[in-house]
């Protein structure tokens, strides 16, 4: 039974979002309430509607059958708003501190009605503003560590995590990854974008046959390593921030795959920050430092205490796997930082930086760390040395 008055998929507008919020009960029958379409990102409609007297809130979050970044000639899946439903709900139940509740999903109407997460700032946006989330790097390790390890082979039933492999089955969201990450950003695609400035840098990263060969390797990790159900999309856009507060939203592009990726996602966007703002490198570079800390702390507790593979106890097993998620971090970072410098979907950190001087000088050191990070990944054994060698 659904609790939209169409029979079909339409968009909602600012007044069906109100109607759809009192037939859910959420507010008291007396409640005066108003909405407003908030959504600043690529794909979706976000709807805040609020109760005039109490002032408490809710999202009503829905896909558009097409990329809101391109447009209608950019159809996509609405099965996306299901994936990111069901997702966040296993979510909160893996790290219930960093993900917000979910009150009512509708697979039909791609719709999504949960937390308002207003008294918090998107992280990106806050990061760009000088803002400091002093606790951001430490919440994302234990965030990762929860979620990656109670969705890998370790940490979950092997038959159920077969099950929930078919049931993250994500091909349209992945296949919007493979291509703006791994591929478009390393041969000439119509669908990237950067300064004429940054031409001979990127031919050469074009022209760059080791760099092919790296990226293809780690394209194929991407494509055929199911170890964990990853978020997927795991920016500093997907993150509300506080001082005290976190919570990853937006998973979107959840799907069974190499831990890595999500791991490397928040360290290329932290990275951004440290590229553009001089002056906060160091901090910056501590907040990654203390990020993978806290990953292989937490990580490391869950595997010695609640892992279910029999052949977890045998010695060097644990530092074997770590040591795979760093390389991989590493190599996936690296094709992050590539592809929001010049491929379709950039980052502010980047495009945010007025003088053209100093943006195009921020964003060589973009492709030149990610293009080190793509070739050199496996050479590194700790995120110190890795962060001590940077050169912007
Ligand atoms: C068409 S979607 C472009 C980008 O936005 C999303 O947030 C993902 O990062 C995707 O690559
Ligand atoms: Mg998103």
């Amino acid at each position: 039974m659904t609790l939209l008055q169409q029979k079909k998929y339409e968009p909602l507008t600012e007044s069906s979002a109100i109607a759809l919020a009192v037939r859910l009960r959420i507010f008291p029958t007396t409640s005066v309430l108003t909405c407003k379409e908030i959504g600043d990102g690529n794909l979706n409609l976000v709807f805040r509607v609020i109760d005039n007297q109490t002032s408490k809130s809710i999202i009503i979050k829905q896909a558009l059958p097409y990329a809101k970044v391109v447009g209608e000639s950019w159809p996509l899946t609405l099965k996306r708003a299901t994936i990111e439903a069901e997702a966040l709900k296993f979510f909160k139940t893996l790290a219930p501190d960093y993900v917000p509740t979910v009150f009512y999903s509708d697979q039909e109407f791609a719709i999504t009605v949960m937390e308002d997460l207003s008294h918090l700032t998107i992280a990106r946006t806050g990061l760009i503003q000088g803002q400091r989330y002093p606790l951001l790097a430490e919440h994302l390790g234990e965030y990762l560590a929860n979620t990656l390890f109670y969705t890998s082979d370790f940490g979950l039933d092997q038959q159920k995590k077969k099950e929930l492999v078919a049931k993250f089955i994500n091909p349209e969201l992945c296949k919007i990854t493979e291509d703006l990450v791994f591929t478009d950003p390393f041969f000439n695609s119509p669908t990237n974008e950067f300064e004429t400035e940054l031409e001979n840098d990127v031919k050469g990263l074009w022209s760059d046959q080791q760099l092919r060969l790296q990226t293809a390797l780690l394209k194929k990790s991407f494509l055929t390593e199911a170890e964990v159900l990853l978020h997927g999309d795991l920016h500093t856009g997907s993150v509300f921030a506080s001082e005290t507060e976190t919570k990853v939203i937006d998973p979107e592009f959840a799907y069974f795959g190499p831990a890595g990726f999500d791991l490397g996602q928040v360290i290329a966007n932290l990275l951004f920050q440290a590229i553009a703002f001089e002056e906060k490198r160091d901090i910056i570079l501590n907040d990654i430092e203390t990020f993978w800390r806290v990953f292989v702390e937490h990580f490391s507790t869950l595997w010695n205490t609640q892992n279910v593979e029999p052949y977890s106890i045998t010695e060097g097993y644990l530092s074997i796997i770590i040591d795979k998620y760093l390389k991989d971090a590493i190599g996936f970072a690296g094709c992050e930082l590539i592809r929001r410098t010049i491929g379709l979907a950039h980052v502010a950190d980047l495009d945010g930086i007025e003088d053209l001087n100093n943006r195009i000088h921020a964003k060589r050191s973009a492709l030149k760390i990610g293009r080190h990070f793509i070739l050199s990944r496996n050479d590194y054994k700790s995120i110190t040395d890795l962060l001590r060698n940077l050169e912007f």
